[in-house]
C-alpha cells in the first residue's frame, strides 16, 4: 500500500542527500524540529541578497520592500489557521508566546484565582504559568493523565476562579490529540480564557482557530519546515487590544512623551524591536508549501505512517508503547522503551546506522513521572517520512539488542 505522500517528496530537502556514518539519513525526530524545503533555505538567501533592510522604518525601496514581504507573512499564516491579519503576533517562537501570555494575561490574576493546566505539558506551557502563578499568589491545578496517556476531564476542576485553561493539543511525547473543543467549551462555561499549546498539532492538522473559538494559540516555525528564530502567537482581537505589552521598546509604540507611551496598533503592539524579518517571510513560505500539499493529505499520510509504525514496532520483542493505545486519538509521534536499554544508548547506537529519533524526558517531566519512567525514547513522523524509514529503525533496532546482549 503506498501513502498518500510519495517518498520522491525527500527531493524536495536538501538534507536528505546527506550520509550520516555512511548511511542515508533516516529523520524520525520532527517534533522535536523539522527538515527545510529547498524553498524555505533559497527565500532566506533570497531575502539577504536582494530584499533585506529593516521594516516600518525607512521610506525607501529596500525598507518597503522588506515590511511589505514580512507582513505578507502574517496575511498567509493567520490565513493558514482562519484568522485576522491583526490577531497574528510573531514571536521568537512557542516558549515566547506562551511567556507572553503569562506576563501579560498572569500577571493580572490575583490571589485566589486558578490556572488549569495538565499533566503532559511541555515544561514551556507549564513552568511560565507555575512562576507567574507564585508571583501573584494564584493556584495551578492539573488536569490528570491516564496511564493510557490520556487526559483525564474532571468538571470538578473547572470553577469560578478558574481564569486560564492553557492546554497542549498533541502531546509532544505521546502524540496523545486532546479533546481541545470539549475543553474550550468548559472554558468558556466558567469565562475562563483558554490557551492552546498548537506546537504539535499546527505543522500536522488543518487548524481553525474560528471553528474551535480557541482564545489563544501558540506554535513555532521550526517545526513547520521553515526556520528557527520565529513563533507565532494568535490571540482573539477583542482580547489583544486589552492586554497589556509584553516587551517595551521601538516598533511597538505609537507616540512616546517622556512620561508615557500609547502603543501600536495591533500586531506590531506585541512586536517590540526589529524582528526575525528573514526568519518571518521564510515562514510565509514554509506556510505556502504545505498549503501547496495540503494540511489534510499530510494528516492521513502521517496517520498511514503511524498505523504502519505502529504494527511493525509491536513486532519487536521487549518493545513497550505509551499513550493511546486507539490510534485515532493519537498523531504521528510514539514514545517507547526497549528492553531496559537507557534511551539514549538507543539513540546513539540508533545513529550509527544513520536514524535521528529522541531519546530523553523531552521537556515533560511531569509526564515521565505520571507514566513511571526516567525517559523514553521518541519516534516523530512528518510529511516527508516513508514505511522504509519504520522498516529501516525495526531493523536496527536488532542491532541495538545485540550490542546490548
Ligand atoms: N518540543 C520536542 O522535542 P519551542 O522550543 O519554543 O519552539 O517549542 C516548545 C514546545 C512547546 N510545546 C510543545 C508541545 C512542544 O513540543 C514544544 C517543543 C520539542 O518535543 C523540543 S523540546
Amino acid at each position: 500500500m503506498k501513502t498518500t505522500i510519495p517518498p520522491s517528496i525527500k527531493n524536495d530537502f536538501p538534507i536528505f542527500k546527506r550520509k550520516i556514518h555512511g548511511k542515508p539519513l533516516v529523520y524520525l525526530d520532527s517534533a522535536s524540529s523539522s527538515q527545510k524545503p529547498r524553498q524555505v533555505i533559497d527565500t532566506i538567501k533570497d531575502y539577504y541578497e536582494k530584499t533585506h533592510a529593516n521594516i516600518h522604518r525607512g521610506v525607501y525601496t529596500l525598507s518597503e520592500e522588506a515590511t511589505l514581504a514580512y507582513e505578507d507573512a502574517h496575511r498567509k499564516v493567520a490565513r493558514f489557521i482562519n484568522a485576522k491579519f491583526k490577531e497574528i503576533i510573531f514571536t521568537k517562537n512557542t516558549t515566547e508566546s506562551i511567556n507572553l501570555l503569562a506576563y501579560s494575561l498572569g500577571l493580572e490574576l490575583k490571589k485566589g484565582d486558578e490556572i488549569l493546566l495538565t499533566e503532559m505539558e511541555h515544561h514551556s506551557n507549564l513552568v511560565p504559568w507555575q512562576q507567574i502563578a507564585k508571583r501573584v499568589g494564584a493556584a495551578v491545578k492539573f488536569m490528570k493523565v491516564s496511564q493510557e496517556g490520556e487526559l483525564v476531564i474532571d468538571n470538578k476542576l473547572f470553577t469560578p476562579n478558574t481564569k486560564i485553561v492553557a492546554v497542549t493539543h498533541i502531546s509532544n511525547v505521546m502524540g496523545t490529540i486532546n479533546p481541545i473543543k470539549e475543553i474550550i467549551q468548559k472554558a468558556r462555561s466558567i469565562g475562563a480564557k483558554v490557551v492552546i499549546d498548537a506546537a504539535q498539532s499546527a505543522p500536522h492538522i488543518p487548524i481553525d482557530v474560528k471553528e474551535l473559538d480557541a482564545d489563544f494559540l501558540a506554535f513555532s516555525s521550526h517545526k513547520m519546515l521553515g526556520p528557527t528564530g520565529v513563533g507565532v502567537l494568535y490571540g482573539k482581537q477583542e482580547f489583544l487590544e486589552k492586554m497589556t505589552p509584553f516587551l517595551y521598546g521601538g516598533d511597538m509604540i505609537k507616540e512616546v512623551k517622556l512620561e508615557d507611551t500609547t502603543f501600536n496598533d495591533l500586531p506590531w503592539k506585541f512586536e517590540a524591536g526589529t524582528p526575525n524579518i528573514a526568519g518571518g517571510i521564510a515562514l510565509g513560505t514554509a506556510i505556502d508549501y504545505l498549503t501547496n500539499i495540503g494540511m489534510h493529505s499530510i494528516d492521513q499520510h502521517e496517520k498511514e505512517l503511524l498505523q504502519y509504525a505502529h504494527e511493525q514496532l509491536s513486532k519487536v520483542k521487549g518493545i513497550t508503547i505509551y499513550g493511546p493505545r486507539d490510534l485515532k486519538k493519537k498523531a504521528g509521534i510514539i514514545a517507547f522503551n526497549f528492553e531496559d536499554i537507557h534511551p539514549h544508548d538507543v539513540s546513539s547506537i540508533l545513529d550509527t546506522e544513520g536514524i535521528a529519533i529522541r531519546g530523553g524526558h523531552h521537556c515533560a517531566m511531569p509526564l515521565m513521572k505520571v507514566l513511571d519512567i526516567q525517559a523514553s525514547c521518541r519516534l516523530s513522523l512528518y510529511l516527508y517520512n516513508t514505511k522504509e524509514d519504520i522498516d529501516v529503525l525495526v531493523k536496527a533496532l536488532e542491532k541495538v539488542r545485540k550490542v546490548f546482549k
